[in-house]
């Protein structure tokens, strides 16, 4: 089996057993960490997702799958490149929408943004608009970012925007997550918001937008 193979294998068994020495064998032989992330990981990852929708795997097993991803993710954050004169870009709020639990995505948006001189607070999964309404008046941020990947997830963005209109709160929003499209953000959230929605479709594309908005 290839190195790509066995990292992608990783994530679909669920299993770290030997995860770590391959991940270091991936840091020398890729550019940079988050290749290895957006490449073999990421390949194993919608394997997961699919063999879930074909009723192959049960909840449990892709939860195993998550805590893999997630263990790759943190032994590959210490050699994401920090640029540190690069520092006071600005506070972001992340959070998951309201019925939704999935984190791996927002949590990846969140190592990203921190690496490149954001300062981040991160909310969580499952926020709720009061409480993410409670959040941004107290932390008064430059940027919001939502995460969800349910498909009543882009719902709730929808939902969320309305509730942030209605307390006057007008701050750019960044969405982003997987049952997303920039046509429904541009058409349906957006339409309920006073200030900028900027879809992302990766998180290095999240980057982009806040570093934009950042100038
Ligand atoms: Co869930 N799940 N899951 N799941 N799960 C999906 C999303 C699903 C597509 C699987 C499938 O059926 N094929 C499906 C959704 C169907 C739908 O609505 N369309 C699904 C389902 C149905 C469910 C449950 C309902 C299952 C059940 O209980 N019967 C349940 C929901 C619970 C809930 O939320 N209320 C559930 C639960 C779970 C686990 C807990 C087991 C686990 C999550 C663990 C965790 O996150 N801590 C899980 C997982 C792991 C997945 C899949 C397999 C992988 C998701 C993932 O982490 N991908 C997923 C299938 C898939 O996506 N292939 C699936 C890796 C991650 C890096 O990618 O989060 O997409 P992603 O982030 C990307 C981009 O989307 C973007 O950047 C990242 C890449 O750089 N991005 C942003 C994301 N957020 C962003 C924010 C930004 C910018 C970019 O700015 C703010």
């Amino acid at each position: 089996m290839t190195l790509e193979e066995r990292l992608a294998g990783y994530i679909v068994e669920g299993t770290k057993e030997g995860l770590y020495a391959d991940l270091d064998k991936a840091l020398k032989a890729y550019d940079a960490p988050l290749d290895i992330i957006n490449g073999p990981l990421m390949t194993g990852m919608d394997k997961v997702g699919k063999l879930f929708n074909d009723n192959e795997l049960i909840v449990a097993e892709v939860l195993q799958s998550a805590e893999a991803m997630k263990a790759a993710v943190a032994h590959l954050e210490p050699h994401m490149e920090e640029k540190k004169d690069d520092r006071g870009k600005g506070k972001v709020i992340l959070a998951t929408v309201k019925g939704d639990v999935h984190d791996i995505g927002k949590n990846l948006v969140e190592i990203i943004l921190k690496n490149n001189g954001f300062s981040i607070v991160n909310l969580g999964i499952k926020v709720a608009p009061n409480e993410l309404i409670s959040a941004i008046e107290k932390e008064d941020p430059d940027m919001v970012g939502l995460s969800g990947l349910l498909v009543k997830s882009t719902q709730q963005m929808v939902i969320t925007a309305n509730d942030l209109r209605e307390r006057g709160i007008n701050i750019p929003i960044l969405v982003g997550g997987a049952a997303l499209t920039r046509r429904f953000t541009d058409t349906k959230i957006a339409r309920e918001y006073e200030g900028m929605v900027l879809y992302a479709k990766d998180a290095m594309n999240g980057l982009d937008i806040a570093n934009k908005l950042a100038k």
